[in-house]
């Protein structure tokens, strides 16, 4: 059976709860019938998050990553097409680290393109309802940093798993403590939206499994 692993993000800056655990943490007490689900929570962290993440994909050995992250002010699913080799945090990090103008590879590529089928999936939140987009940036802060690690990693390895990243908008309750300025999404409509990726996914890598035993 197919697995995948769906990583969310700790609380960080002014907030006490992060959209992207709370959905990993529901999809960890669901059950799918046609494929498996692995999830980890990363620390907002400079070193220790892209860690974490690596060795999630270690242990897991999925076929598919998908990490999920919080992005207050968007107001749709956003699914990221892009990580820049790029550390230029804007707040620090849960440890009190702030890194500015720094490479995250000092070697590696300027960028990395996410290897998910981006519009596919895009197409497919949109038609179950939800409001989706495509995203250029993914930021300069955690969330591209472990995408970029994540991407630098199976490209060093050879590993062709497809990954890449989604922004969540704000929760309701988040959006509740900064009035009228943040568009925000319910948690329910998060963990569909999720689920919607992972089975166009599914779909997808099935059907490309199948057509090149054939
Ligand atoms: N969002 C931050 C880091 C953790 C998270 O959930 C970001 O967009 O970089």
């Amino acid at each position: 059976m197919m697995k995948f692993l769906v990583t969310g993000f700790e609380p960080f800056g002014q907030s006490s709860i992060n959209p992207s655990e709370q959905v990993v943490r529901h999809l960890a007490a669901m059950q799918f019938e046609e494929f498996g689900v692995a999830t980890a929570v990363l620390p907002v962290h400079r070193t220790r998050g892209s860690e974490a993440l690596i060795t999630a994909v270690l242990q897991t050995q999925p076929d598919a990553i998908i990490c999920l992250g919080e992005a207050g002010g968007r107001h749709a699913i956003s699914i990221e097409r892009v990580a820049i080799n790029l550390m230029d945090y804007g707040l620090a990090d849960n440890d009190g680290q702030l890194v500015q103008d720094a490479p995250i590879e000092p070697d590696g590529p300027a960028a990395y393109f996410t290897t998910l089928p981006v519009r596919k999936l895009m197409l497919a939140v949109q038609n179950g309802g939800i409001p989706a987009e495509l995203s250029l940036t993914a930021g300069a802060y955690l969330c591209n940093q472990v995408t970029y690690e994540l991407l630098h990693f199976l490209a060093k390895q050879q590993l062709d798993m497809p990954a890449g990243f989604v922004h969540l908008p704000f929760l309701p309750q988040q959006a509740a403590v900064r009035p009228g300025k943040f568009p925000s999404m319910a948690l329910e409509t998060m963990v569909t939206a999720v689920t919607t990726i992972l089975t166009t996914l599914h779909t997808k890598l099935c059907g490309t499994i199948t057509s090149a035993r054939k």
